[in-house]
């Protein structure tokens, strides 16, 4: 009869904590010497891990992250991509916008709420500090009894990054620098946070010969070990720095059912092209020869870094064989990286999910076009929005904005629209280069409906338009259409997806292209949208946006400590 209590307790207790869960996590950040891609370089990692710890939760939950600082010269804020943050603004973890950094052998607590099921990320948002290795997975699953539209055996989770030798410093004073040191191509691709560099391709032989180790166990590729005749899920995530990648499973076809938290009407696809800071999952069967392995491969598009950057590769393991055994076959050729064509017909093709459809609302009441290009400011080179280059002020937005520092950033609101939209010719490079530079941001009035028009452009490259990621924070928006070409105010809109847009947080505008996004300024606070390719953002291509901050609840004092901030950093 005691045990017959203790066990009904212990369901109850059970019941109790699948309703509203807290999920601690203390994480201890740290610069440490890693060789990802064989080469030994010092890569940021949490309690010792580079990609860090996978956040798992259900929806409902509230998670809190206790992390210390222990960079020891270098501040840090981290960023929990996807959570919208609904109620706690001041957890998004965007240094300058809703924080004052944590400063190294500090302690700050992030606590937010993950309310909607799907694959998200985390990683760091002080300057270029993603770069560094500092990111991760959050992974949240639907409430008990709530089904998922899709049936699969196993889930599984994998993070693509590109990865560079020089560190974040070097590339963040190069492009700071007149003359101007680009980035370059990344020297690796990593599969979970493996890779391989060539080590012989090292131009002068180092002195340490452990430097670049073709041996060394962490280079080794991840493997996923599957079991013959079944189906997996496999979540898959970008967060390179700079690289658009494809993704293949060797002999595998692959089913997309979700994107950025939002479930898709399946499509079936050999090939996955995936920007920075998007997520999907995909479905595949185990059905192919079980007697062998399979690669698992990564590959640069959008960029020529054909003969820069290897493939990354990963090994799809058929249980039982040895997971260190090599597939017979060479790894599948990447596709052609200039065609855009298949890029921007797989962002056409993904709608939402039928049963799972949110309905935008039909009109907008404030429509912004976001010209994207390359300017010289001062002989520097920047990337401009609507010919501002977006610079961070000293103290945070959300502490300015809620306690009506007027002067510490400036109040002229940026432009809706360039005067000159009408004339600008997205094809060639602007006569024009000079941009300004700002902190200015745009104020949306509380609850509206907001359209933004990413436009693309000519670089100052003769013929060369990028693709950008964009990515905002706070928000899902309806992705209501991709086009080419110069976007056509009059007539555009019309062709609007109002039926069944995909929901995301982050997407792709292709070159010389347009993108169309609406959402409902209803998350009040002070919210980063950018291009997540960390030397983009870097260089001013970023605005931010205010909604509702009179509605933002006390703001903790933990956030404080810099700029003109008022409360004080507990002691
Ligand atoms: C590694 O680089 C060396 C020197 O450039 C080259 O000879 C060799 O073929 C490369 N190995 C591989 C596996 O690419
Ligand atoms: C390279 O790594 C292997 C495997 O860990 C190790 O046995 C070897 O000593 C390393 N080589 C050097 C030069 O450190
Ligand atoms: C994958 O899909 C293609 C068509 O898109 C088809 O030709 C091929 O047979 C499929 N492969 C497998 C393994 O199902
Ligand atoms: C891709 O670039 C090559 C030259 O590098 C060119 O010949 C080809 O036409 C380009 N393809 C597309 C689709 O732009
Ligand atoms: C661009 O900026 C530079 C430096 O501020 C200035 O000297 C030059 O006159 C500007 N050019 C144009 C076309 O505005
Ligand atoms: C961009 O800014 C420069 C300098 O502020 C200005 O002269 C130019 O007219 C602007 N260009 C456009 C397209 O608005
Ligand atoms: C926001 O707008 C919607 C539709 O116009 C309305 O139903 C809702 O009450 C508004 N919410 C707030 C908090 O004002
Ligand atoms: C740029 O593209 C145009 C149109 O395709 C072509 O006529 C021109 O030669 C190209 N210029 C360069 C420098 O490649
Ligand atoms: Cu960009």
């Amino acid at each position: 009869m005691r045990r017959f209590i203790a066990l009904l307790l212990c369901v109850f207790a059970t019941m109790a904590l699948a309703e509203a869960r807290v999920r601690r996590y203390k994480w201890d950040v740290k610069y440490e010497f890693k060789s990802p891609d064989c080469y030994k370089k010092l890569v940021i990692t949490i309690n010792g891990k580079s990609p860090g710890p996978s956040i798992l939760a259900q929806q409902g939950d509230t998670v809190v992250v206790e992390v210390t600082n222990g960079l020891v010269t270098e501040n840090l804020a981290i960023h929990w991509h996807g959570i919208r943050q609904i109620g706690s603004p001041w957890s998004d973890g965007t240094e300058g916008v809703t924080q004052c950094p944590i400063l190294p052998g500090d302690t700050f607590t992030y606590r937010f709420v993950v309310d909607r099921p799907g694959t998200y990320l985390y990683h760091a948002h002080y300057g270029m500090q993603r770069v560094a290795g500092l990111y991760g997975s959050i992974r949240v699953s639907p409430p008990d009894g709530v089904a998922e539209p899709f049936a699969y055996d196993y889930d599984r989770s994998i993070i693509l990054n590109d990865w560079y030798h020089k560190s974040t410093y070097e590339q963040a004073v190069g492009l700071s620098s007149n003359p101007f040191v680009w980035v370059g191509e990344p020297e690796s691709l990593l599969i979970q946070g493996k890779g391989k560099f060539n080590c012989s391709k090292l131009s002068s032989p180092t002195l340490d010969p452990a430097a670049c180790n073709a041996t060394s166990p962490e280079c080794s590729p991840y493997v996923l070990t599957v079991i013959p005749g079944k189906t997996y899920r496999l979540r898959i995530s970008s967060l390179t720095s700079l690289s658009a990648l494809s993704f293949q499973i060797e002999g595998h076809n692959m089913t997309i059912v979700e994107a950025d938290g939002h479930y898709v009407e399946p499509i079936e696809v050999q090939n996955l092209f995936i920007y920075s800071g998007e997520t999907y999952s995909i479905l595949f069967k185990t059905d192919q020869e079980p007697s062998r392995n399979y690669w698992i491969t990564t590959n640069i598009v959008g960029r020529d870094a054909t003969t820069k950057t290897p493939p990354g590769l990963a090994v799809l393991n058929y249980y039982p064989n040895h997971p260190k055994r090599a597939p017979p076959t060479n790894a599948p050729a990447g596709p052609i990286w200039n065609d855009t064509a298949p890029r921007r017909a797989q962002s056409l093709a993904i709608k939402a999910r039928q049963g799972y459809i949110h309905t935008p609302p039909p009109k907008s009441d404030r429509v912004i076009v976001f010209l994207n290009t390359q300017n010289k400011i001062d002989g520097y080179v920047r990337w401009s929005v609507n010919n501002v280059s977006f610079t961070l002020p000293h103290t945070p937005y959300l502490v300015a904005l809620k306690d009506n520092l007027h002067h510490v950033f400036d109040q002229r609101p940026p432009p809706d629209l360039l005067h000159d939209f009408k004339n600008y010719d997205i094809y060639s490079v602007a006569n024009n280069k000079n941009a300004t530079s700002s902190n200015a941001i745009y104020r949306l009035k509380f609850n509206t409906t907001v359209d933004i028009i990413l436009q693309n452009a000519n670089t100052m490259t003769v013929n060369n338009s990028e693709t950008h990621p964009w990515h905002l924070h706070g928000h899902d928006f309806w992705v209501l259409g991709y086009g080419t070409g110069k976007f056509d105010p009059d007539n555009d809109p019309k062709k609007y997806n109002l039926a069944n847009p995909i929901m995301k947080n982050t997407v792709p505008v292709h070159p010389y292209g347009w993108t169309a996004l609406r959402f409902v300024a209803d998350n009040p606070g002070a919210w980063l949208f950018h291009c997540h390719i960390d030397s983009h953002f870097y260089m001013g291509m970023g605005v931010v946006f205010e909604e509702g901050v009179d509605r933002v609840g006390k703001l903790p004092p933990e956030i404080m400590g810099c700029g003109e901030t008022k409360g004080f950093k507990k002691p």
